[in-house]
């Protein structure tokens, strides 16, 4: 049958054997094998005689199966699972002061982006919605070059050598026997090297925490991680940490939530982020900056070279700099998203590294896993890896050299003067090293100033508020409760006794661990004396409005053409969208007799893929949802997950399938089309928390 899209008017007729031939002509080019010659079957292979042997002469055949088992290369390593977008950096105002970047140099300067997002634990078929951190590596394409921002959305990492990179991402991967499981750190190998290894305590508060489970990459915020040094055309350095502030707020989902997203809509964050690009909704963040010196470093509690510990944003303010909005979808997958080659060794002159060592080592590892991934030490001929500005090397030849050097200097020095010489190097403009001071015998020791591995934990656990606090003892017991090993989950637990004594109990009473074991051995006791931190909390920043979030509208036969008016309308005043769910998805006949097309059939559009939720639904409606067990589960699970929920009278025995009267709070009448403004306005607080 020819496709109704486009080409109506594509030639299609049956072949002997019934299979389908479209064939060329019009605007509907000619299919070519790769070396250019047209195709005139695509359908069968050559044999000899009608039921005979295929026959090795058929080189369209040979090439097409040629490629096609070849299509794969290597998976990332770690964040194999990833989703990407162009965009571009926009400057506030000149940062000459701070760093001779010419991408800070003025105000209102664009850079092209691009940014990758990723999981960093399962493959890259794996699910969206794991608790895991979060990669958010920017590859900036400035005019000196690229410089590659290769961040994670949690500001501190497990480990504090990058020697033990190999064995934490081992332990944290699927089990090497058996394969398994998927995406998940809940099994005993990972808890296993985490209990013996306190320096990831504080890591560890942060991977329990809701900060693992983001609503979406929009709602996240990202971090440099490592102090980084900026100079300026003097020569003078700072020290800088980066972050990235999202300006649609932070939220994340509940742990019950992310494990039915998983199974409902395992591409949940990618579908989110390319649509909410395509409808023109482009996600940004702003770029701060903590800027602070070497009398800082001196003075501050903890080594700022360590990369598990923070810096306060109340000890050092962030200070926004310019602003990074996605506003373009990839053209293709592949050649993107999952080429793209991100180096932490891609700075550029204003930047520099700091001797934090897991930087350090990272400066090795990106550079030579491409290799691996890609193949060739020409992936930067790749366009999404390429510069956008003059690149002139004498690097040459190699793996699918694309952009190659024309004349007869491919050496320097050299005799052969002016441009056909060839490139040279420039004392003024070239990427000069900060000249930092540095000596000492060569040791293999970790420094005593690192020796701190649960203050910052405690700190960031007592800068939760109580919600935050339960889901992080939660998630322990969760993913504790995975671990077979007894000895495993008391090693935890005596670990946690030197975080808060009070986390410790409740995670040994979800475990029913009785008696406590003593607490941990502490190369230093934990110190009680630092301070609340509340940038650290998501819910004690929350959103300043609902835009960019979604409401699931439950409709039915009848449902009220007012109500549902009104909630397109606020919701659009918002900056938030509505999706139609229904029995059936080719809709339903609303009160004014009309049709409305529906999003989601009910089972396929479940209230966890929605921020809010509004039962609009007839009397008869009700009635026959109250028959579905999805549509149940669409208001229960609302209704647990703290969900606002509008909806009309007619929805009531639904609501009340979610219990008894008290505890209601959250839930608002939608009787009248203006209504529905209320419920928006409501919506701000994303959840009602009070309600039990
Ligand atoms: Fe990575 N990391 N990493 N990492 N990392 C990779 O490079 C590595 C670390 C991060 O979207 C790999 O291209 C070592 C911290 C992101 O393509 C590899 C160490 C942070 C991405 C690698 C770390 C990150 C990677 C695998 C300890 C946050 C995905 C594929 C010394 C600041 C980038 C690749 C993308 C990817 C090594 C620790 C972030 C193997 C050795 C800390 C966002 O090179």
């Amino acid at each position: 049958m020819a496709s109704k899209e486009g080409d109506s008017e594509r030639n299609v007729h049956k072949g002997n054997g019934g299979e389908t031939h479209q064939t060329a002509g019009g605007e509907v080019p000619v299919l070519t094998t790769k070396q250019g010659v047209p195709v005139s079957d695509n359908q069968n292979t050559l044999s000899v005689g009608e039921r005979g042997p295929a026959a090795m002469e058929d080189f369209h055949f040979r090439e097409k199966l040629f490629h096609f088992d070849h299509e794969r290369i290597p998976e990332r390593v770690v964040h194999a699972r990833g989703f990407a977008a162009h965009g571009f950096f926009e400057n506030y105002e000149p940062l000459s002061e701070l760093t001779q970047a010419g991408l800070f140099q003025e105000k209102g300067k664009r850079t092209p982006a691009f940014v990758r997002f990723s999981t960093v634990a399962g493959n890259k078929g794996s699910m969206d919605l794991a608790r895991d951190v979060r990669g958010f590596a920017v590859k900036l394409y400035t005019e000196e070059g690229n410089w590659d921002l290769v961040g994670n959305n949690i500001p501190v990492f497990f480990i504090q050598d990058p020697v033990k990179f190999p064995d934490l991402i081992h332990a944290a991967k699927q089990e090497p026997d058996r394969g398994f499981p998927q995406a998940q750190t809940a099994h005993d190998n990972f808890w296993d090297f985490i209990s013996l290894t306190p320096e990831s305590m504080h890591m560890v508060m942060w991977i329990m925490s809701d900060r693992a489970i983001p609503r979406s990459f929009r709602f996240m915020e990202g971090f440099g991680v490592h102090s980084f040094r900026m100079v300026n055309a003097r020569g003078e350095a700072t020290f800088v940490k980066f972050h990235w502030k999202p300006k649609q707020g932070m939220q994340s989902v509940v742990w019950n939530e992310a494990l039915k997203i998983n199974g409902a809509d395992p591409d949940f964050h990618r579908r989110d982020m390319w649509g909410s690009i395509e409808a023109g909704d482009y996600p940004e963040w702003e770029l701060g900056l903590q800027i602070f010196d070497q009398e800082f470093a001196e003075r501050f509690d903890f080594d700022v070279l360590d990369p598990t510990k923070i810096i306060p944003e109340e000890e050092v303010p962030v200070k926004p700099v310019g602003r990074l909005v996605l506003d373009r979808n990839v053209d293709n997958f592949f050649a993107e998203t999952e080429q793209v080659a991100f180096c932490t060794q891609n700075i550029v002159p204003g930047i520099d590294f700091t001797n934090d060592p897991l930087l350090q080592g990272r400066n090795f590892s990106y550079l030579d896993t491409q290799l691996k991934r890609l193949g060739s030490p020409n992936f930067t001929h790749l366009p999404i890896n390429a510069p956008k500005c003059p690149v002139n090397t004498l690097q040459q030849d190699g793996h699918m050299a694309l952009t190659n050097p024309t004349g007869r200097a491919n050496y320097e020095p050299n005799s052969w003067g002016g441009a056909q010489g060839g490139p040279r190097e420039s004392p003024e403009h070239g990427f000069k090293t900060w000249p930092a001071e540095e000596s000492g015998p060569n040791l293999r020791l970790r420094p005593e100033s690192f020796a701190d591995h649960y203050s910052q934990a405690r700190q960031f656990f007592i800068s939760q508020t109580e919600i935050e606090q339960e889901h992080i003892a939660a998630a322990l017991v969760f993913e504790l409760s995975k671990v077979k090993k007894v000895a495993i989950r008391e090693r935890m637990v005596a670990h946690l006794l030197n975080i808060d004594t009070g986390l410790a109990r409740a995670v040994a009473a979800g475990l029913r661990i009785d008696p406590m074991p003593p607490p941990a051995d502490a190369a230093r006791p934990t110190r009680d004396d630092l301070q609340p931190s509340p940038a650290l909390s998501i819910l004690l920043n929350p959103p300043a409005s609902f835009a960019g979030r979604k409401i699931g509208v439950l409709v039915t036969d009848g449902a009220d053409a007012d109500v549902l008016d009104g909630l397109e309308k606020a919701a659009l005043n918002e900056g938030a969208r509505v999706a139609y769910v229904a029995p059936s998805v080719g809709g339903v006949k609303t009160s004014d007799g009309k049709w409305l097309q529906a999003d989601e059939k009910i089972d396929g559009g479940p209230s966890v893929l929605f921020d809010a939720v509004a039962l609009v639904v007839s009397s008869d409606g009700a009635e026959q949802l109250m028959t579905m067990p999805p549509a149940r589960d669409f208001v229960t699970d609302a209704f647990a997950h703290h969900k606002f929920i509008g909806y009309t009278e007619a929805a009531r025995p639904l609501l009340d399938l979610a219990g008894p009267e008290q505890g209601r709070s959250g839930l608002v009448a939608l009787a009248r089309a203006a209504d529905a403004d209320a419920f928006v306005e409501a919506c701000r607080a994303l959840r009602s928390w009070e309600r039990g």
